[in-house]
């Protein structure tokens, strides 16, 4: 008995944190549209008291609030109100970085007077062509600055981060992780086209295991006696999108950046993160989803790959506590991921889906934007402007942009040659 407990144990461990394969293998998991449940959306523009929102000026005055209201309650968690004073310092600066087409400039962002406390590091890459500001994508990163470029001038993280990853070795990076992310960050493309890339790695905020919330940037909020949030205040998700939100008070003071043209990006749980930072902070001008699924831009009511349960399950300190409610109870929330695309309008907002990634549900990610669609039309603005998934590689929108490629989950060059695509159209640039 205890043998056969033992091995449950066991295999239950495998298919929970081995990546990849082993997902596609869950029993609990379902990937056949015709079993997806039938389910009713909650409506973006009926009021909790029944009113229909009519008006771009009811949508703004009351109906927007009241939606980011319930996605701070059920969802994502409250972010403290409380500004605390943030300190920047320009690190390091190379004019002449990566064989003279760029600057690098790296900037230390403190959330406490202690230099060791908390703490954001930014990693700047600039065309050295430019003339005046530039418009940027920021994003966080999953394995340090370091991780973006093999560029031995980036300063290593000593932050805690992830096993497995390459080049990380007792919960730290070491050399051999320089470079380890490239292939996730175009930085020649971006550069070539005349936008920066701003990047800081996630763990600075919250390192990505659930601690109780004892270290990152949450105790700097607990009001006197608090250990850890309250179930509707914020979790790692929540920590993280505040950091973009520093790095965009920066970025409003560095003037070699564009603060008006920023588009926030991010990958799977930071498309998640990037979601949620657009949708609070309005002055993110460009938002970007890649792959980012449950509680990103795919509507939970769908139950196709990765549910609400199975998140909660796996990284419980992702969500606020609340979200764990609607475990195997998804018709139960008073929001679904459309409401959270639709938070970012009138903005663009750019989401992608790859073709593999069945866990992430490549069509509620697209069906969020299509949802999301009238509160576009009632401010006056295209939306995506189609129902049909488009055929892989094609991608299709207005002022919501959406594509599915070839290929698993991850970033890849395609993705981002279709997000620079789009921040020119959006940012009025030549395309
Ligand atoms: C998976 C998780 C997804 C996605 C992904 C990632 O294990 O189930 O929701 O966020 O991690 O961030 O890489």
């Amino acid at each position: 008995m205890r043998t056969r407990a033992l091995f449950f144990f066991f295999a239950a461990g495998v298919i929970l944190f081995s990546p990849g394969v082993a997902q596609t293998q869950r029993p609990d998991i379902n990937y056949d549209e015709s079993k997806v449940p039938q389910y009713v959306l909650p409506d973006a523009l009926t009021m909790a008291n029944g009113e229909r929102v009519s008006t771009a000026k009811r949508w703004r005055d009351k109906r927007r609030g009241e939606i980011l209201q319930l996605f701070e309650e059920h969802v994502y968690g409250t972010t403290p109100g409380k500004k605390i004073p943030v300190k920047s310092e320009v690190i390091a600066a190379d004019k002449a970085a990566l064989g003279g087409t760029a600057i690098r400039k790296e900037v230390t962002l403190y959330f406490t007077s202690d230099k060791n406390g908390p703490r954001m590091d930014l990693l700047m890459y600039l065309p050295a062509t430019a003339k005046g500001r530039v418009p940027v994508f920021l994003g966080l990163g999953f394995s340090g600055n370091q991780g973006v470029r093999a560029d031995p001038g980036i300063r290593l993280s000593t932050q805690w981060m992830r096993n497995g990853g390459p080049g990380v070795v007792d919960n730290r990076a070491t050399e051999a992780s320089r470079g380890a992310s490239a292939s996730s960050w175009a930085v020649e493309k971006i550069l070539e086209r005349g936008y920066g890339l701003v990047t800081a790695y996630y763990g600075d905020l919250d390192p990505d295991f659930d601690d109780g919330f004892q270290n990152g940037i949450h105790p700097l909020f607990y009001h006197p006696g608090q250990t850890r949030p309250d179930p509707g205040e914020w979790g790692s998700i929540g920590a993280w999108a505040w950091g973009l939100s520093r790095a965009l008070d920066y970025l409003e003071k560095d003037d070699s950046v564009d603060a008006k043209r920023v588009a926030v990006f991010g990958h799977s749980r930071l498309g998640k993160t990037s979601l949620w930072a657009g949708a609070q902070d309005e002055r993110f001008a460009i938002v970007i989803s890649n792959d980012s699924g449950c509680g990103g831009a795919a509507l939970s009511r769908r139950r196709f790959g990765e549910t609400v349960k199975v998140i909660n399950d796996a990284f419980p300190h992702w969500f606020c506590a609340n979200f764990r409610k609607y475990s195997d109870a998804e018709d139960k929330l008073p929001v679904d991921q459309h409401m959270l695309l639709a938070l970012i309008a009138p903005r663009p907002v750019y989401v992608a889906s790859a073709e593999e990634d069945r866990w992430a549900d490549p069509k509620g990610e697209f069906l969020s934007l299509v949802h999301a669609d009238q509160v576009y039309r009632l401010l006056g603005k295209e939306g995506l402007g189609v129902t049909d998934m488009p055929p892989v590689n094609t991608p299709a929108g207005k002022t919501t942009g959406y594509h599915i490629r070839t290929g698993g989950h991850a970033v890849t060059d395609y993705d981002w040659a279709q997000y620079l695509n789009f921040a020119d159209r959006h940012f009025r640039r030549a395309n």
